[in-house]
């Protein structure tokens, strides 16, 4: 059931591939992008279906943990830009959907399966925001580790989906830059402030590092996504370039990053760091992390309060054709 359970097979070899795979599979590595009514294995069609849908479900779940702190946030010009950036987020949402919907799966089902524990969204929106210093650390790390994951996406192969990205990627370094902007204010106030900024990221450090997926030994899908060009970068690639970014902004923050074996490391140009614990991780996929509950609820409970606006809509839209229909039949 559970992706450690089942460890990468690879990608399919090119002498098992019928005729029409080795073609599909030519034009992916020419670098042409891949159009909605297009031929495609079923296999890639349904990864796209998984990563797109659970991508979209995050940018909608992901509004929660924000979205808990735009009545408190601690002036008229904070809250005005939380506001902004999570109604991005709603958009990101939605441009995720209709790419997905491009792929023959319709809202409505992959709602239901969110709903019933059956898609995922990511793991880092199953952690608390216990204040306004987290919204902080939530702008500049959890924006900026999916800005490191979302630039290249904006050249994976599925026309819909990369165009999508190039898009959201543009109002993500804007969601970047407004929470290192809070964490700078905090990290040069008072020595509370500062206290709670180091908190922050103390707390959201590793689940940040999670973002990206376990570990390549431990991805599943990673080596036929990335045959496909579906995914461009493995995930230990991205959190290795999330950490070399990252460092030095904690530094310039005047803030430490909670790792004993953080070293730079001359010989990989790049930075040492400890793995994060991925026995929370996977608890956390599993639905057992400390907020996946009250997350899951808070969109049940959305999509059941919104069902007689949905009902409105549909009768509407069914009278409407009725009208039409009577208005033909008459004039015929
Ligand atoms: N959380 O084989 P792997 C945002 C699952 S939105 C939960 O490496 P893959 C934002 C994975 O699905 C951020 N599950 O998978 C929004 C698979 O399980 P299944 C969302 C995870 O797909 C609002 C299993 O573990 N970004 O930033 O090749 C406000 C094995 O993994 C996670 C995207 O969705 C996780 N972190 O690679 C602020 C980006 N990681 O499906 C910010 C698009 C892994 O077999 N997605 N799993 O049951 C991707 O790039 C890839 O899907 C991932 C995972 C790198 C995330």
């Amino acid at each position: 059931m559970y992706a450690q359970l089942v460890k990468s097979e690879g990608a399919k070899p090119r002498e098992e591939m019928t005729a029409e795979e080795i073609a599909f599979q030519d034009r992916i590595d020419r670098g042409e992008k891949i159009e909605p009514k297009e031929w495609m294995p079923d296999g890639y069609r349904k990864t796209l279906i998984r990563q797109i849908g659970q991508h979209a479900h995050s940018e909608i779940v992901g509004q929660l943990p924000e979205g808990n702190w735009i009545t408190r946030a601690p002036t008229l010009e904070r809250k005005a830009i939380l506001l902004a950036k999570v109604q991005d987020e709603a958009g990101h949402g939605l441009y995720l959907y209709s790419a997905a919907e491009t792929l023959g799966v319709s809202r409505d089902e992959l709602l239901e399966k969110l709903h019933s524990g059956n898609m995922k969204y990511s793991s880092i929106f199953n952690y608390p925001t216990l204040n306004w210093a987290d919204i902080g650390a939530v702008g500049w790390l959890v924006d900026g580790a999916a800005i490191m994951n979302q630039v290249p996406l904006q050249r994976t192969s599925y026309g819909p989906y990369s165009r999508a990205m190039i898009r959201i990627c543009k109002e993500e370094s804007f969601h970047q830059r407004q929470g290192y902007d809070i964490m700078m204010k905090m990290a040069s106030g008072t020595p509370e402030q500062k206290a709670m900024a180091q908190d922050a990221l103390n707390r959201f450090w590793y689940p940040a590092l999670m973002m990206f997926g376990p570990s390549d030994k431990d991805s599943v899908h990673s080596v036929q996504s990335m045959a496909w060009k579906i995914k461009i970068n493995t995930n230990d690639e991205l959190r290795q370039k999330f950490v070399d970014q990252t460092v030095p902004q904690a530094k310039y923050l005047g803030l430490s990053i909670p790792d004993e074996n953080l070293a730079w490391n001359e010989e990989k140009g790049g930075w040492d760091f400890s793995e994060p614990d991925w026995s929370e991780f996977f608890a956390v996929i599993a639905g057992n992390g400390p907020c996946n509950e009250e997350r899951l609820g808070a969109r049940v409970k959305a999509w059941e309060d919104g069902a007689w606006f949905r009902d409105g809509l549909m009768a509407h839209a069914e009278k409407a054709e009725s009208r039409r229909r009577a208005s033909r039949m008459a004039a015929e």
